[in-house]
């Protein structure tokens, strides 16, 4: 008798160990960010525990802050310059109570891009504004219009010019792209067997998007999305990160997700939203999020990314794939003083 009942409790006991290490779960309120972004992480918890804050203002003050201090030079002015040595910016806000959503995409000239993503949630019908136009809609909305060169990005710009161009994500092009700088016309000899982007032109250092999500007490999801895409960019691209269901997506009673890598093989696959769907069907946390990098990984083999990934309930969780020293996040939660870090081997 006490030995079955001993080995009851050693199976219980095998159970929460496993449980503990697959799922980590909080006690709500719930901050949680892609990267090691904790000051991100930090700010958007001290706006959500202040009286009369919402879920959405605790996000959009969180990324705001990643882009005031340029984290990794990614997210934010003065990065990324694209060909021509701009450097343009992409972002998202989703509420998942309503599943309403606002985004921008190639916003030139505007430094807090998220505050314009809102915007457009907040003061039109639409869900994206692109480039110039977005650039106008945010004047008109009281942002400040200025130029987002920094001397770092300029560098950035005059070092790949003097390199020829390289790396480009040009192809299928006379002259060689891979050799020289443009103008750019298309090769007409070329016959595509292939799929795109067999190079890897996106790594670690060159790419690092804030993707975050918050839950408050009351259970209620947003997610959201800031970056300043792919150096050296064909100008007039738009990544992932402002795309709903694959920058970001969220929904009340389930859960969220956010994506950060390689934007344009990832958002063929929209992994935020696979993620969500799959936490839906009943799929833990870790799952969903390994579960929703899978399709991309089979077609892009060679691709990097991660996505994280929440519940309503408290439990969050991340995956990644070809990061070599795996994909650290940046979490806070009421057992916590201060956002910690933690940090998954990819699959
Ligand atoms: C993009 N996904 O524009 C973004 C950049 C990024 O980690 O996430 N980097 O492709």
């Amino acid at each position: 008798m006490a030995t079955a009942s001993h080995s009851k409790l050693s199976i219980s006991f095998f159970l929460c160990i496993l449980y503990v290490s697959i799922e980590n779960t909080c006690t709500l309120p719930l901050v949680i960010n892609t990267w090691n972004f904790n000051n991100a992480t930090n700010k958007a918890w001290t706006v959500l525990k202040q009286t009369g804050t919402t879920a959405m203002d605790a996000l959009v003050a969180g990324c705001t802050e990643c882009e005031r201090q340029q984290c990794d030079g990614t997210v934010g002015f003065g990065g990324s310059p694209d060909e021509s040595g701009e450097t343009t910016l992409d972002a998202m806000v989703m509420d998942g109570r309503t599943s309403d959503v606002g985004a921008v995409g190639d916003l030139r000239q505007v430094k807090n891009v998220i505050g314009v993503a809102r915007a457009v949630m907040e003061f039109t019908q639409h869900t994206i504004l692109v480039g110039k136009s977005a650039t106008k809609f945010a004047v008109e909305m009281g942002f400040t219009s200025e130029s987002l060169a920094t001397n770092r990005s300029v560098g950035i710009y005059k070092d790949w010019k003097n390199n020829s161009c390289q790396p480009n994500y040009r192809e299928n092009v006379s002259p060689d792209p891979k050799k020289y700088c443009g103008p750019y016309k298309p090769d007409k000899k070329y016959f595509k067997i292939q799929n795109s982007r067999r190079d890897k032109l996106i790594g670690r250092k060159n790419h690092d998007t804030i993707g975050m999500l918050v839950v408050d007490s009351d259970h209620n999801i947003v997610g959201g999305t800031s970056t300043n895409g792919a150096n050296h960019k064909v100008p007039g691209r738009v990544g992932d990160s402002p795309i709903v269901g694959a920058g970001a997506y969220a929904r009340n009673n389930v859960g969220g997700a956010a994506a950060t890598g390689d934007g344009d093989i990832m958002m063929r696959f929209l992994p935020s939203f696979h993620a969500v769907m799959l936490l839906e069907m009943g799929y833990t946390v870790e799952e969903a999020a390994s579960r929703s990098l899978k399709p991309i990984i089979k077609y892009y083999p060679d691709f990097t990314g991660a996505v994280i990934v929440a519940n309503v309930n408290g439990s969050y969780g991340a995956a990644c794939h070809g990061l070599s020293n795996g994909f650290p996040y940046s979490v806070r939660t009421s057992d916590m003083k201060e956002a910690t870090i933690i940090t998954v081997p990819c699959i």
